[in-house]
């Protein structure tokens, strides 16, 4: 299987795994990138199983609204039943690197707020330790030789990623060659550090739910 076969085959698990919660009052909350998008789709025809939803970027909310699914802003929803997202890396206790599609605050915010968060990626995305993908970090802009500085007396390379300005105004660092052996630790030490936004560690939260699409099949990891 190709692996946008096996991002489709997620996406339609992800949909097969929370339509039992769903009711007309739920509010899905929904992730960013290309998988997240295949979700998107396949939600769609399920619309009339729940309210609405809220979404991770101004990208997703614009797909879901080209499926005529209601979008609401975060403050005007009483909770967020599940949260369904991708992920650049997974470890195997389910820590993520996400923020390659520079959306990590507000889907670190939509995390914060919903009940359940299932990741759904393809088997390339499970590693043993997190790090071969550069950590995405993002910043205040006027902040960041500050944050690049501070990144490299933590082990770090980081490179300014050109040409992207976040939903948020904000800008990114890419953060090569840390060696992530203690999740929570470094995003408690990254958050720290003014003029961080958000960093693209995922581990004080971590997903609850993986849906791992491998050639064997779609694995539910926890
Ligand atoms: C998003 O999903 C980002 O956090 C992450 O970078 C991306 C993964 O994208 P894709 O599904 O296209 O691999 O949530």
């Amino acid at each position: 299987m190709t692996q946008d076969e096996l991002k489709q085959a997620v996406a339609e698990a992800a949909v097969e795994y929370i339509l039992p919660m769903l009711d007309r009052d739920t509010i899905v909350g929904v992730g960013t990138g290309s998988t997240a998008n295949l979700f998107i789709d396949v939600l769609a025809k399920h619309k009339q199983m729940f309210d609405g939803t809220v979404a991770s970027s101004e990208a997703s909310a614009e797909r879901l609204k080209g499926h005529g699914i209601p979008v609401y802003e975060l403050n005007s929803v009483p909770e967020i039943r599940v949260y369904v997202d991708g992920a650049d890396e997974s470890d195997h206790h389910l820590h993520l690197i996400k923020g390659g599609g520079a959306a990590l605050t507000r889907e670190k915010i939509v995390v914060a707020c919903s009940e359940l968060f299932v990741c759904i990626a393809d088997e390339s995305k499970l590693v043993n330790v997190l790090g071969d993908f550069p950590l995405p970090v993002e910043i205040i802009p006027m902040a960041r030789g500050h944050v690049a500085r501070e990144m490299v007396k933590l082990g770090g390379d980081p490179v300014y990623r050109e040409g992207v300005v976040t939903d948020n105004g904000n800008h990114i660092l890419d953060v090569y060659n840390l060696d992530i052996l203690d999740p929570i630790a470094l995003e408690k030490s990254i958050d720290g550090i003014v003029g961080v936004v958000t960093n693209g560690l995922f581990a004080k939260r971590s997903a609850d739910v993986l849906l791992l699409a491998t050639k064997e099949g779609v694995k539910t990891l926890k």
